[in-house]
């Protein structure tokens, strides 16, 4: 515990507004500890069962460049999803408290991640849109307010945006190739727009925890703020490529120098993230089955690290 004559309240409250991180040994609300334990385990499962859409095509990448720099990039996913937990278990939950969590429904991942990857376009709208979106978010977490996640953020940020040039380049390439490349290209674009906007949660007015996450620095932009700014960035790099945003009523505002979008179907939202999207029983299904078989892994690791115990 740090050395303080205020009270610990005072003393969060006055690291909060300096801007300084808190940190583990800190002195902190229960409430914004359980805040983060939420938020930074959900981000770690998203990590986790993002690998799977991916996964899926390894063995069937076009070329052998493709195939290395896709497995690459899912291993540094995993990578994430395990910097994340050591960062959440600072907090002090267990890893096997976490996972039991995702296994039985009570913590979330990422909405996107259930949704199929049908053609090896998908991988590149996976990278470009995806980790585009999620850069746009992680951008900001590199200055949320507790130190382990933030500095966790720094890392994966480095890394994120090498993925989101790794499926642009897939895209670029395939709306520059044959027709039904091209057309490929496309079907991704139109199919993966609408669940990559809603990464960024529900609109604002909608928002449970912003009031909060504003408050504890945990969160520095909104929803709806960060969603615009991915939208301007991503409406751009698609004219760049030739494809089409499959959003009829996109437009550019010239007053604001924002693009206006129609507006996102959020009932299906709620049915994604409350266990209904089209893959989210196989999601959790293959987490589960993974995870059974990889337990001799982890009894292994257990009985070698006990020996020098
Ligand atoms: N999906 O009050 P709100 C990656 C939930 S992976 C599911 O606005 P908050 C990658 C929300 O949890 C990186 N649920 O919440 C990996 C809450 O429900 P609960 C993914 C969502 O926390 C592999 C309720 O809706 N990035 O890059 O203030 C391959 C109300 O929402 C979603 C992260 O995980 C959603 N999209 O803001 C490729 C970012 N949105 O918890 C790429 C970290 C909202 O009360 N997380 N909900 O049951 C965050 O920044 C924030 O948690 C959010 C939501 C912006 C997502």
């Amino acid at each position: 515990m740090p050395t303080t004559t205020s009270a610990p309240d005072d003393f969060f409250t006055a690291k909060i507004k300096r801007g300084d991180n808190i940190e583990p040994r800190d002195p902190m609300p229960e409430e914004y500890r359980r805040h983060l334990i939420r938020q930074i385990s959900q981000h770690a499962h998203s990590e986790i069962i993002g690998m799977q859409p991916e996964g899926n095509w390894i063995t069937r990448a076009p070329s052998l460049r493709a195939k290395m720099i896709l497995l690459a990039k899912i291993q540094d996913e995993g990578g994430h999803g395990l910097y994340l937990y050591s960062a959440a278990e600072t907090l002090g939950v267990g890893r096997e408290e976490m996972i039991e969590q995702l296994q039985t429904g009570k913590a979330r991942y990422s909405s996107v991640f259930n949704y199929p990857a049908l053609t090896w376009a998908d991988i590149g709208a996976i990278g470009w849109l995806v980790d585009g979106a999620a850069i746009v978010n992680q951008v900001m977490l590199q200055r949320t307010s507790y130190g382990p996640y933030a500095r966790a953020m720094v890392r994966i940020c480095k890394e994120e945006s090498f993925h989101q040039r790794q499926g642009y380049e897939i895209m670029a390439k395939m709306a520059a190739g044959t027709p039904e490349q091209r057309d490929m290209a496309q079907d991704a674009l139109n199919r993966w727009w609408a669940p990559a906007l809603m990464m960024f949660g529900p609109p604002d007015a909608e928002s449970l925890h912003s009031k909060k996450a504003f408050l504890w620095k945990i969160k520095r932009e909104s929803n709806d703020a960060l969603r615009q700014k991915f939208i301007d960035k991503t409406v751009q790099q698609a004219e760049v490529i030739g494809l089409k945003i499959p959003d009829p009523e996109l437009r550019l505002n010239a007053e604001t120098g924002h693009y206006e979008t129609s507006p996102l179907n959020w009932e299906e939202f709620h049915r994604v993230i409350d266990g209904y999207g089209p893959c989210n029983r196989q999601r959790l299904e293959h987490h589960r089955r993974v995870h059974e078989e990889g337990a001799w892994v982890r009894e292994a690791a257990a009985a070698y690290a006990g020996k020098f115990n």
